[in-house]
């Protein structure tokens, strides 16, 4: 039987702390209860899961390069690397892959320096504001797109 298509949900620094503070603008769901969610969407879209969180951007960078042989798709919430990592961006667009941006808020409706992101430049597309079901719209956005691609 085939495997599965391979989809790499990585998220940045500070969302292992989601759920603890800033409800009011992360709500207070935990970074393993979307963990959960998308596995179980992955089963559902018939996708395979690969499902990280680093406060480093170096070791970001790395599973990103490693994602060339071993992901069909990248779906990432850089958090704050956002808006600073020009490292990100060349690392995503080596890849060659899908990329699809994923935030929880809407960083356009906050602070000015949230609106400029790193990340877009190589994104085929961007979630932002629906919270953690931003996540499960992200798999199935991803789904859709490794179906078209064949
Ligand atoms: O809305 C998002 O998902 C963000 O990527 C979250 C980042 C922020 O810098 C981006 O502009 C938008 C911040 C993540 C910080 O995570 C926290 C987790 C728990 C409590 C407070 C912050």
């Amino acid at each position: 039987m085939a495997s599965l298509p391979r989809t790499l949900v990585l998220n940045g620094p500070n969302l292992n702390m989601l759920g603890e503070r800033e409800p009011e603008i992360y709500g207070r769901t935990t970074l393993a209860e979307i963990e959960n969610s998308c596995r179980e969407a992955a089963q559902r879209l018939g996708l395979a899961l690969d499902f990280r969180q680093s406060n480093s951007e170096s070791e970001l960078v790395g599973w990103i390069q490693e994602a060339r042989g071993s992901a069909a798709g990248i779906v990432i919430n850089a958090a704050a690397f956002t808006h600073t990592s020009l490292a990100i961006l060349d690392a995503l667009k080596l890849t060659g892959l899908p990329v699809i941006e994923l935030h929880l808020s809407n960083p356009l409706n906050r602070e000015s320096f949230r609106r400029r992101s790193f990340v877009t430049p190589a994104a085929r597309g961007l979630i932002c504001g629906f919270g953690p079901f931003g996540y499960v719209l992200a798999l199935e956005a991803m789904a859709h797109l490794l179906q078209d691609q064949g």
